[in-house]
């Protein structure tokens, strides 16, 4: 053996030993660096001495030296190995989340119902404390009742206002997620004589791509009101009372002309803006209004699909979205956030 023979098997017999002494992946990774890592690790600057041996000694002494980087070498991916395994398991455990642990009461924090469900909960009291009742329905709908029974037959242009998603079931287009949570209004007709005085709120849903604005689901409600003599002074003052009631005192409504095929006369109706109440700010675009929903007395039309004598009775409908109202209220910039799940979110609220 020559004495460059004897030095690498020091530098083995010592790297080894690191190898196996290396606590982390990390720790392993700076003692492979040193050992057989580049030009400048200890088995590189030995085979940098081979030359200076003559033939045959520089024969056994440069096969010794690729043995030991062969040995080192496995040895580090060995080790590797086990210590991510280690890691791995470590990373787990940490995250581990127990859903059946049972924390001690004083160190428990409650779930709170989601910032949507809030909102959907006080637009429900505020209008049963004006004598309204909350009606419910199916989110799986047919074409009549989200469609043809307000107003839009097959093929009717104002249908391109929602872009719908149909459910492969039965003919070709004739079941559907509603769009919106008329159908519900439709069926509380069938169901019951006037006087009606309901808000419908509820998931919708629509071929939307998200963004800050828009997801394909979201959240609506709308009311209804069907009695004799009911006018659309109604109608503005119901939305008034709605905007201060939700809002605070200061914010007021307006209503400005539109079109929906369910409602003659139709409405959008605006609400002050709550940043800078009615004075004009970015929010607002300087105009010191902002667009919530739409309104308007129910077209004799939609009364007679649903068996309501147009003669005998009048009333009005109006819808806006929960989520968008929650949204104004809480200074919140993008729709996205309420499903993104994100705990630091919804601890907020
Ligand atoms: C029946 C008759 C009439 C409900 C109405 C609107 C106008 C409206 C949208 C605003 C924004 C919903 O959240 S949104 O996408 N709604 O503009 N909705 S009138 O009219 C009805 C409903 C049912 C039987």
């Amino acid at each position: 053996m020559t004495a460059l023979a004897d030095e690498v098997a020091a530098v083995e017999a010592d790297g080894l030993g690191r190898v196996a002494a290396a606590r982390s992946v990390a720790e392993l990774r700076l003692v492979e660096q040193e050992l057989v890592g580049g030009k400048r690790s200890a088995l590189a600057l030995l085979n940098s001495r081979l030359g200076q041996l003559d033939v045959e000694e520089r024969k056994e002494a440069g096969r010794s030296i690729n043995a030991a980087r062969s040995r080192v070498q496995a040895a580090v991916a060995d080790r590797a190995e086990k210590l991510a395994a280690g890691e791995r398991a470590a990373r787990i455990e940490a995250e581990r989340l127990d859903l059946t642990e049972v924390i001690e009461r004083r160190h428990a924090t409650r779930g709170h119902r989601h910032l949507v469900t809030q909102a959907r909960d006080e637009l429900e009291d505020l209008f049963v404390a004006m004598g309204y009742e909350v009606a419910e329905g199916p989110e799986v709908e047919t074409d009549w009742y989200n469609f043809e029974a307000l107003n839009m037959p097959p093929a009717h242009p104002a249908r391109s206002m929602w872009d719908t998603l149909y459910v492969r079931l039965g003919a070709a287009e004739s079941t559907l997620l509603r769009t919106h949570t008329s159908p519900v209004q439709i069926r509380v007709m069938q169901s019951q004589p006037p006087p009606i005085y309901i808000v419908a709120p509820g998931r919708c849903y629509r071929r939307d791509t998200p963004d800050a604005r828009h997801l394909p689901v979201f959240h609506q409600i709308e009311g209804l009101v069907v009695d004799r003599g009911i006018t659309f002074g109604d109608l503005a003052g119901t939305i008034e009372a709605f905007t201060s009631a939700y809002f605070g005192p200061n914010i007021h409504s307006r209503l400005r002309p539109s079109f929906f095929p369910f409602t003659e006369p139709s409405a959008e109706f605006e609400v002050s803006c709550i940043f800078c109440e009615g004075r004009g700010c970015r929010v607002c675009s300087q105009s010191g209004w902002i667009e919530l929903g739409g309104c308007g007395m129910v077209d004799p039309n939609v009364f007679a699909a649903a068996g309501i004598d147009p003669e005998e009775y009048s009333g009005f409908a109006f819808g806006f979205g929960i989520d968008r109202c929650a949204m104004m209220r809480h200074d919140i910039d993008d729709i996205r956030h309420f499903i993104a799940n994100d705990i630091r979110f919804l601890e907020q609220f």
